[in-house]
């Protein structure tokens, strides 16, 4: 009898079932210390069933009945344990967080960083530090889509040899509030609202503006938020940050303030508003099916690690408070120092077990980093473990994904799906019966955490006043924008107030919050939405005042600009960008094949497109068509090939049309023959466009690929109609 297999060898990665014009076997699995150590926890399937109590399943067709028409008994133990445990599959999705996607990789340090900090995966270059980082939107349900207007979180686990490290953060350097205590306002007022559990996954609702609007700490936020990093082309094309500032500390005990970036080596891309609503009806799994695919295909996501690091010395000298969550501290100021670079390299085996249990926490940290008082924070270092308690149980740290490779031993014990069995009768410190064990470690690798400089004063429930000014930095967020990004901001704050159906809210955003970051601002916003801007001087709000009044504006705030904040770069690389290419019959089937090796050269995805599955013919030869034209929307591809001898056709055909206008529309390459003028009018594509190829064969396909490398061509098409 073969037993089901614990244990087995780690086995090769598999395909996602999808094939590109370029197919290549897939990329081989990566080893690390955690896959190993996961390896003993994987089951592959065997070939006999059993009961959950290892007893041979005879028939898993059919249920135990008094006789052949009669009804099923009571008595039928194979039914009712396949069942109950079908009723009991799902745990509580997370509160916030609920949609991800999660890989296994590795951090690298590129040198010692021993000076700043004795955090092991910062000691030795030639040590490799297994992660799992979980990507994830933050509003929606768990079945919800990837692309809606949205913080991502970005939360890595470092598996170190002293202990867990977990670096929960966002894709955003900033967060809407300054303290703890408003999280659960600030959720239910994005979260659907209660009544009628509309919308999901929208900050484009009534309760999140009446909330923000009435709470000018958030003006900050609402910048990135509205602009394009809240649509993220993949994960591999997003920032991601810890948000606060923390500490790290090194052999000597000296503690130094550190903001963490992780800096995307493809460059920070994003997709544009109207394509990302379109990709959550055509491909709700766009973002997550992109970081699955590309892992699968040996194109792994890459992240340099950053520190912006400060002496405790300085921290006052800043203009803002470093506790303040709400504030970035700009580049141009300290700058970013790459330590350091993290691969993602191996798909999860099982989502539920891993994507899905893993248990992050901002305080699971290891000697070497520790905290600072900011306010948000600490209320952080709460609510992670409370949450994992109530969705995971309180053995969460036991499952296979949480588990730390540093052997654990303490006193704790019992508690729900307990896995460990403890040997010995002392359960209890100090002892003498167990030998004093486990006993205080007196290594370096002990947690010890820094000492407080300064640590008195009255208790108070306050905001310090070093937090009071809300708009400086969103003002300089704008400042910092391209024309396009300016727009693409416009037209967000246009679409998600003109969502709002409460005047008095819409009012409130626009003369309390957006006249404030900017008048060019609230201008653009009030031509687009029929909001009044209200003269200076003259709040037309009814509200009491806001529970957090906002402090003076600071009038310096015109003059602040931050250029490491605006997307308006090309990025470093495109490897794995995705290129369509529009078939019919009668194609050049030279020139196809040739794009095709051009783009596979380029490191570039391309897949053919057909009338139908199957194949075209081209002169009596027969081309390949990965994908038919109903199933491939122009919204998940980056750019487009029509090659020579297919453009009359597609003419006629209104998906074609439709796919190259909103490529159009979207600013992506566009690459056509040279016959295919009749079909670019259908399309209403100009042909003067920017980023449109005409030409033939290689030139074509350079010349796309020329275009590819500046990503989109944002200004074709402005974001805000003009009125
Ligand atoms: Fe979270 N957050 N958060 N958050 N957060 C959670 O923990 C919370 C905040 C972030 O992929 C929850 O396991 C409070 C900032 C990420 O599993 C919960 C406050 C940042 C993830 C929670 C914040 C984050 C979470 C829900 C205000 C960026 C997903 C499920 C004080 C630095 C981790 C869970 C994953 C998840 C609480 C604010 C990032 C409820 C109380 C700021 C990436 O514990």
């Amino acid at each position: 009898m073969i037993h089901p297999s614990k244990n087995p060898p780690p086995s090769p990665a598999r395909t996602s079932g999808q094939t590109t014009a370029g197919d290549k076997p897939p990329a081989p699995r990566q080893e690390t210390d955690k896959t190993l150590d996961l390896a003993g926890d994987t089951a592959a399937p065997s070939e006999l069933l059993t009961t959950n109590q290892g007893v041979g399943v005879s028939d898993d067709q059919n249920s135990l009945k008094s006789h052949m028409r009669g009804p099923t008994l009571l008595e039928d133990i194979l039914m009712r344990e396949k069942i109950t445990h079908f009723d009991h599959e799902r745990i509580p999705e997370r509160v916030v967080h609920a949609r991800g996607a999660a890989a296994h990789g590795v951090f690298e340090v590129y040198e010692s960083q021993q000076r700043l900090t004795m955090a092991a995966p910062f000691q030795d270059p030639a040590v490799k530090t297994p992660v799992f980082v979980r990507f994830s939107t933050v509003a929606g349900s768990r079945g919800s889509t990837d692309t809606p207007r949205d913080v991502r979180g970005f939360a890595v686990k470092f598996y170190t040899p002293d202990g867990i490290w977990d670096l929960v953060g966002n894709n955003m350097p900033v967060f809407f509030i300054q303290d703890a205590n408003k999280f659960p306002d600030l959720i239910h007022a994005v979260k659907p609202e209660p009544h009628n559990e509309i919308p999901q996954a929208q900050s484009a609702h009534d309760t999140f503006w009446d909330f923000v609007s009435l709470t000018p700490e958030s003006a900050h936020m609402l910048m990135w938020l509205m602009s394009d990093r809240a649509i993220p082309r993949s994960f591999a094309t997003m920032e991601g940050f810890g948000v606060h500032t923390f500490r790290l500390v090194n052999a000597e005990g000296m503690s130094r303030l550190v903001k963490f970036h992780w800096k995307p080596v493809k460059g920070v891309c994003s997709l544009v508003w109207e394509e990302a609503q379109l990709i959550s009806g055509k491909d709700p799994d766009f973002n997550r099916r992109d970081l699955y695919e590309s892992i699968e295909r040996g194109d792994y996501p890459e992240y340099e690690l950053g520190f912006q690091v400060v002496e405790e010395t300085d921290e006052h000298k800043f203009g803002f408070d470093l506790l303040d969550a709400t504030k970035i501290i700009p580049e141009e100021l300290v700058p970013v120092i790459k330590v350091g670079k993290l691969t993602l390299n191996r798909n999860p085996d099982n989502f539920f077990a891993e994507t899905e249990q893993v248990a992050f926490h901002t305080g699971h940290v290891i000697p070497g980093i520790d905290f600072t008082n900011d306010p948000l924070l600490q209320g952080r270092l709460f609510s992670y473990i409370d949450t994992q308690l109530r969705r995971v149980g309180p053995n969460f740290h036991e499952l296979p994904i949480n588990r730390s490779l540093r052997p654990v031993d303490n006193n704790q014990r019992d508690g729900f799906a307990r896995t460990i069995i403890n040997k010995g009768k002392v359960s209890y410190f100090p002892n003498s019966l167990g030998g004093g064990c486990p006993m205080h470690s007196p290594t370096a690798a002990a947690f010890r955490s820094v000492q407080p400089k300064e640590a008195s004063g009255p208790k108070v429930r306050e905001r310090s006043p070093s937090f009071a000014d809300h708009f400086s930095q969103a003002t300089q967020f704008w400042n910092s924008m391209s024309d396009w990004e300016k727009d693409h901001i416009a037209a967000a704050f246009a679409f998600e107030l003109n969502q709002v159906v409460d005047e008095p809210v819409r009012a409130r955003t626009m003369n309390e919050i957006l006249v404030n970051i900017h008048r060019d601002l609230a201008n653009m916003v009030s031509r687009a939405t029929g909001i009044v801007v209200a003269p200076v001087g003259t709040p037309d709000d009814p509200t009491p005042s806001a529970p957090t009044p906002a402090g003076p504006l600071n009038r310096d705030a015109a003059s602040l600009k931050s250029p490491a904040l605006s997307m308006d770069k090309p990025p470093p690389s495109i490897a794995g960008r995705k290129v369509a290419i529009l078939l019919a019959d009668g194609a050049n089937a030279d020139e196809v094949e040739a794009a095709i090796a051009a783009l596979v050269e380029a490191a570039l995805v391309p897949e053919t497109i057909g009338p139908t599955a199957g194949s075209v013919q081209a002169a009596g030869k027969a081309i390949k068509v990965n994908r038919a034209a109903a199933n491939a929307p122009s919204v998940v591809y980056d750019a487009v090939v029509v090659p020579g001898g297919v453009a009359g056709r597609l003419a006629t055909m209104t998906l074609a049309q439709r796919f190259l206008h909103e490529a159009y529309r979207h600013g992506k390459p566009i690459a056509v023959a040279e016959d295919a003028r009749g079909l670019l009018q259908a399309a209403q594509v100009p042909a003067d466009a920017e980023g449109l190829a005409t030409g033939n064969g290689a030139a074509l396909v350079s010349r796309l690929v020329e275009h590819l490398r500046r990503h989109r061509f944002p200004r074709r098409v402005p974001a805000l109609e003009p009125s």
